[in-house]
Parts: C-alpha cells; structure tokens; sequence
C-alpha cells in the first residue's frame, strides 16, 4: 500500500492556515520551512508572506481535491472509501493483517473536522450536580499517572453497513451509506472512567455522565445548531468497562481518533466513544443530547411510536476480507478470509455460502471468540464455473442469535445485521 506523504503533508498545511492547526509550540514560519523541506509545497507557501486568505485559495488552487475534508491522515484509494468527512476501511485492505486495526487503516467518521490539540494544553474538566463538590481538572499526565488499563475493542459506527438497506433490502435511509468498513477494532489503553469520576467524587445520586468533545460545532443537513459532539452514558455503563483512552495500538491516540484522549465504550455504538474530550458532565437527572434523542434511535414502523429506547450495544455481523466484485480464478484453491462480531457476545460461528445462499459450511476460526471484537475466520473455496458468483458469511453468537436474512428497516439505518451478499467474480483459469 502507498501512504501519500505527499498528500498528507498538503493536507496539513491546509489545515495550519485555515486557522485550525495549533502547530504545538512551532512557529508559523518554522513549519513552512519544515513542509517546504519535504517538498510538498507548491505556490501556497510562496503565498504565505501574503497572509492567510490568499494563502488558503493558492493551496486549493494548487492542492487538487481534498477527498475528505478535515481528516488528517493519508487516506490511500487502495483502503479507504470517502464518504464527505468520514473515510471507511476497505475490506481487502485487512486481508494479510494482523488482529487489529492498523491506526493508519483505521476507518473515521466526524462530525466536521479533526482538531489538532496539543497534549499539553489539553484538560479534562468533570463538572455537573452529580459531583460531591466543584468541578475537577484532569491534565494528561494526571490521568498517565492513574493506575492504566489495556482492552482490545471494536469502535463501529451505529450506521455500518446502512447501504445494504438500499441496496439489498430496497429501503430508503439517511445517513453515510457505509458498506461494512465502518469498524475497526484496536488495543486501547488508558484510564477507566470509573476511576476519574471516583477520583472526582460521585454522589450517590448521580445517574448519568455526558463526555462531550472539543471538535467544532456541529450544524447538521438541514441547518439545525446541534453544538459540540456529546451523548449521555447511564452511570452503570460509564463504571463498567468505559475507558479514556490516551493510547491506540501502541502509539499515542492519532488526531483523527480524538487525540490526546477519547472515551471507548466497548460493545457500545461508535458514537458513544466521544473523541477529543473536554469535558464531562456529572448529572442527578437524565440527560439528554441530540445524538440520544433525533439519532441514535430506531424510528419507523417496526419500532414504538416515537422511536426506540436510545441505541447501546452494537448488532451481529461478518465481512470477507475481499472487493466487491473481486475476481477469483477458476479451478484455483482460495482461501477465501474474513471476520465476524457483535456487541452482544462473542461470536460461537460462522458459516460460509458460497452458491448464494443454498448450502452453508463451517468456517475455521482463527482466534478465541471474545467479547467486544472480532474474530477472524477462514473457509477454502475452488470455484468451477466462471461468472458472476455471490459469497455469505453468517456468525451465531453465544447467546445463540444468527445473523437473519432481512435487517429491521429503521428510518435511519441503524443496526444493519442482515447477511451480506458479497458479488465476486470467478474468472476463466
Ligand atoms: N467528538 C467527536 N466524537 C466522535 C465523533 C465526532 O464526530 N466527534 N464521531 C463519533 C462516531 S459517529 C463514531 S462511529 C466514532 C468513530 O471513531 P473513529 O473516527 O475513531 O473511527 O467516533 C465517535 N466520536
Ligand atoms: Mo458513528
């Protein structure tokens, strides 16, 4: 795979005058000379002398399309699919990768843009009624110093999948029509919010806790002022196995996934885990935001009047590690690859089709199935006949749920959990 340095660095620099880089302690000028040492400055930095404004239109004049706007990592064609301000991970992209998540494979979804913080300006304050007394500051030394904890878990958005309603099931949703690359699942590792809020002094009253991020403001499609990124936890949830998280696969947290810290909540929908965090509010009474309120709910026929209970933990789902219309050679042995998961408990098996649906074989797992991430599997295949062809992957988790046929339809396309229909190509040997 080639990362685009070039690209990237464009990228940054679009970003440094555009106002939204803090640059962390270089000067202006310093990072000029340190981007036109790379060379990847065209006329923008001969415009700088001139002032921000003009600097800004001779980097879009110069810089070609931005894929995504606001995020900041190289986002390579061969594993990533844009989609506005988000970016989801190519499937073929994982097949000859570890058990996690690469950071720089790893899908993105914001709100507007990523924000660049510097860790050592960055605090977290807890505040709220729930609080024994005043507000609490945190700075990221204080919460490395706390006692750390590791957890691998999957971080998916609510909306994985959402094209396959369209697509499969011939239903109109709104939202990013993700395919399924809107997961990934990495080895966190910081403090449990559990311990912060001890640390901040819980009243017993206490009921909920509401992280909120310092990215900008969101305005959605039609207008509305839906303010910063923020969805309220229930306190068990948030005492349980809710973590701030200041590292991702061993490296400090990236920019796009909420650096310097973000809360993880493992099993949970993708927007429960806040990047970027700033504060947190403590409250003796329910809480409510948009995104547990207008989003994150089911509405439509099949759900209560008035929509669903707010969205908690994710649903059951498998992907092959493959394109869409890949082309597999006839009369070859494949090793045809994937992974499967759910938010409700781990995965007990998969079976594959490879006829469209009329006959099922085992899969052979390749990890201890455990809760909060994937486990990955294999079934060989040597397919006869060139053509068009349509692989399954179905998983039964160990509460003894299979992944169905149809999803539910809900309005916004949440919780797509139907068995994928994947077109591959068999091509003549
Ligand atoms: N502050 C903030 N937190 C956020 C978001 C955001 O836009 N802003 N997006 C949420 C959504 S909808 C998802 S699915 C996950 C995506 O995390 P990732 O971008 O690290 O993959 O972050 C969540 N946390
Ligand atoms: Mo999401």
């Amino acid at each position: 795979m080639t990362i685009d340095e070039r690209l990237y660095d464009r990228r940054r620099l679009r970003q440094f005058l555009d106002g939204r880089a803090r640059a962390e302690g270089i000067d202006r000028r310093a990072l000029l000379r340190l981007l036109a040492a790379g060379g990847a400055l065209g006329a923008a930095g001969a415009a700088l002398g001139a002032g921000a404004p003009g600097a800004r239109a001779a980097s879009r004049a110069t810089g070609g399309a931005d894929p995504a706007p606001g995020i900041v990592k190289p986002l390579p064609e061969d594993a990533f699919v844009v989609h506005g301000t988000n970016a989801e991970t190519r499937w073929s992209a994982l097949r000859e990768v570890g058990y996690h998540t690469p950071n720089e494979l790893f899908f993105v979804r914001n709100h507007t843009v990523t924000p660049t913080i510097a860790a050592e300006d960055w605090r977290l304050t807890v505040w709220g009624g729930g609080l024994r007394g005043g507000a609490v500051e945190f700075g990221l030394d204080e919460l490395r110093a706390l006692p750390a904890t590791v957890h691998t878990a999957a971080v998916e958005c609510a909306g994985n999948g959402r094209s396959f309603f369209t697509s499969q099931q011939g239903e109109t949703v709104s939202g990013t029509a993700w395919k399924l690359g809107a997961i990934g699942v990495a080895r966190w590792r910081g403090v449990r919010l559990a311990e912060v809020l001890r640390r901040a002094g819980l009243r017993r009253d206490a009921v909920d806790v509401q992280p909120r991020g310092l990215d900008d403001p969101y305005e959605d499609s039609s207008g509305n002022q839906l303010g910063r990124v923020r969805r309220p936890l229930p306190l068990a949830k948030a005492l349980d196995d809710v973590l701030l998280a200041y590292e991702m696969n061993g490296e400090p947290l990236p920019p796009d996934h909420g650096h310097p810290v973000r809360v993880v909540v493992p099993s949970w929908i993708g927007i429960a885990s806040i990047k970027w965090v700033g504060d947190i509010e403590v409250s003796t009474e329910p809480l409510y935001s948009p995104w547990n309120t207008d989003l994150y709910r089911l509405f439509g026929p099949d759900h209560p009047e008035g929509g669903s209970a707010p969205l908690t933990r994710q649903t059951l789902k498998s992907a092959f590690e493959l394109d869409w219309d890949a082309p597999l050679v006839a009369g070859e042995r494949h090793r045809l690859t994937g992974r499967s998961w759910s938010g409700n408990a781990p995965v007990r098996s998969v079976e594959v089709s490879v006829d469209g649906g009329a006959s099922w074989r085992p899969a052979r797992l390749r990890d201890t199935p455990r809760a909060d991430r994937w486990v990955r599997w294999s079934v060989p295949w040597t397919p006869t006949t060139p053509g068009p062809a349509t692989l399954l992957a179905r998983a039964t988790d160990a509460t003894g749920a299979r992944q169905p046929e149809r999803a539910t339809f809900n309005e916004q396309g949440y919780l797509f959990n139907a068995v994928v229909r994947h077109p591959v190509v068999v091509t003549a040997g």
